[in-house]
């Protein structure tokens, strides 16, 4: 089922090319498509709890939910992702507690970063995850320096950046991608091409006529994958992350997709493109798609559909719950947290802080809980 140049495995209707489609096992298909739902839901709360002012900004990445999840699952736990700030489904597909993330959004004291992070910039040692970068295209060549660092060191390990249709008009591409191709670095430059770059769209973008064929420039492969199929985004990023384990250098896969909402909680996605536009990208839903692929497998029914939506709804919600508890991160941590010991003018800002009694927490939260 590859049409013209984009490999796709999963039709719209969840029909299959069985030639193509990788064999996965029936667990790991599962644990995908729950991902998959968990990053819908996940998403519809967070944005209706910004709304109702609980917490700030929120970056929703509705339609775009099987690049991450598919691309994630092809990889290796030692391999690092070097991701942008719309990967929630690639943290919550390496192992990032759901507790942790929603925390981050809160920015209180179960907030490992302390309230000093970006909401959805996610990042944990533990699962290879780097924190994400907001500068856009910034972490491409992050990625290539771990993978040029570890080719010298000899560890067999992959990097994938993740980055979108307009980080590749930026320097920090060209950069990443010369260098990895020179080098032959062990990386895999995930670009999910969601036809905007907040309100440019992809004609405004390149007059390339698609972002793969970049690579060509730059001496390795790039490859189109229908970035609303899990799978054939999972065959893209396996190839890609084998070929440079083995010694093959970089790839560059553009994988197609489509941001289905607004590109943060601050943006109005209807001022720039039209209803039917969305309509159209509607069709080809990347769960729909996987939910229609597991029935025909077998794999998949209504009452599944319905459980497992429920699960997830109460699981937030406790999730929620549990985290609206947190006080605020203790104050005296953004004087302590400087230096490695108080500096006197820190200590004297400190003590005057403390005694003002200032504390924040959103009044929302103690007036309407939950
Ligand atoms: C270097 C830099 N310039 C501008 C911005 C403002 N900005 C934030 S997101 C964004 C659009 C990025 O679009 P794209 O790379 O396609 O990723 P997407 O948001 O669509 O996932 C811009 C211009 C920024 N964060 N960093």
């Amino acid at each position: 089922m590859a049409k013209e140049d984009l490999l796709q495995i999963i039709d719209v209707d969840g029909t299959y090319d069985s030639k193509l489609e990788p064999k996965l096992p029936a667990e790991t298909l599962l644990r995908g498509y729950r991902n998959l739902v968990l990053v819908r839901v996940l998403d519809a709360r967070m944005l209706s709890l910004q709304r109702q002012g609980r917490i700030g900004f929120y970056v929703p990445s509705e339609g775009e939910e099987a690049c991450q999840v598919g691309s994630t699952l092809a990889l290796n736990k030692e391999d690092w992702i070097f991701p942008a700030y719309r990967e929630p489904g690639c943290a919550l597909t390496r192992g990032l507690d759901l507790k942790l993330m929603i925390a981050l959004e809160y920015a209180n004291s179960l907030d490992v970063n302390k309230g000093r992070q970006m909401p959805n910039h996610f990042g944990w040692r533990s699962i290879n995850f780097v924190s994400a970068s907001s500068p856009v295209g910034t972490q491409i060549p992050h990625a290539v320096g771990t993978a040029w660092a570890a080719k010298i060191r000899g560890e067999a390990l992959v990097t994938l950046a993740y980055f979108g249709d307009g980080a590749t008009s930026g320097n920090d591409f060209h950069v990443g991608m010369n260098f990895a191709g020179v080098f032959k670095t062990p990386t895999v430059f995930f670009c999910k091409n969601n036809q905007y770059a907040i309100s440019l769209p992809l004609s405004r973008q390149t007059a390339a006529k698609t972002l793969a064929q970049k690579a060509q420039a730059y001496g390795f492969e790039g490859v189109r994958a229908d970035g609303n199929d899990l799978l054939a985004v999972y065959a893209a990023t396996k190839a890609a992350a084998d070929k440079a384990r083995a010694g093959g250098g970089p790839t560059l896969i553009e994988a197609v997709t489509y941001r289905m909402g607004p590109h943060s909680s601050s943006d109005d996605p209807t001022r720039y493109r039209s209803a039917a536009e969305v309509a159209g990208w509607t069709r080809k839903d990347p769960l729909e798609r996987m939910r229609k692929y597991l029935e025909l497998k077998g794999l998949w029914s209504a009452e599944k559909e319905t459980a497992l939506r429920q699960e997830l709804d109460a699981l937030i919600t406790d999730t929620i719950r549990e985290v609206e508890k947190a006080p605020p991160p203790a104050i005296e941590t953004l004087f302590t947290d400087v230096f490695e010991d108080l500096t006197p003018v820190l200590k004297e800002e400190m003590e005057a802080y403390l005694k003002s009694g200032e504390r924040r927490r959103p009044e929302v939260l103690d007036k309407f809980p939950l």
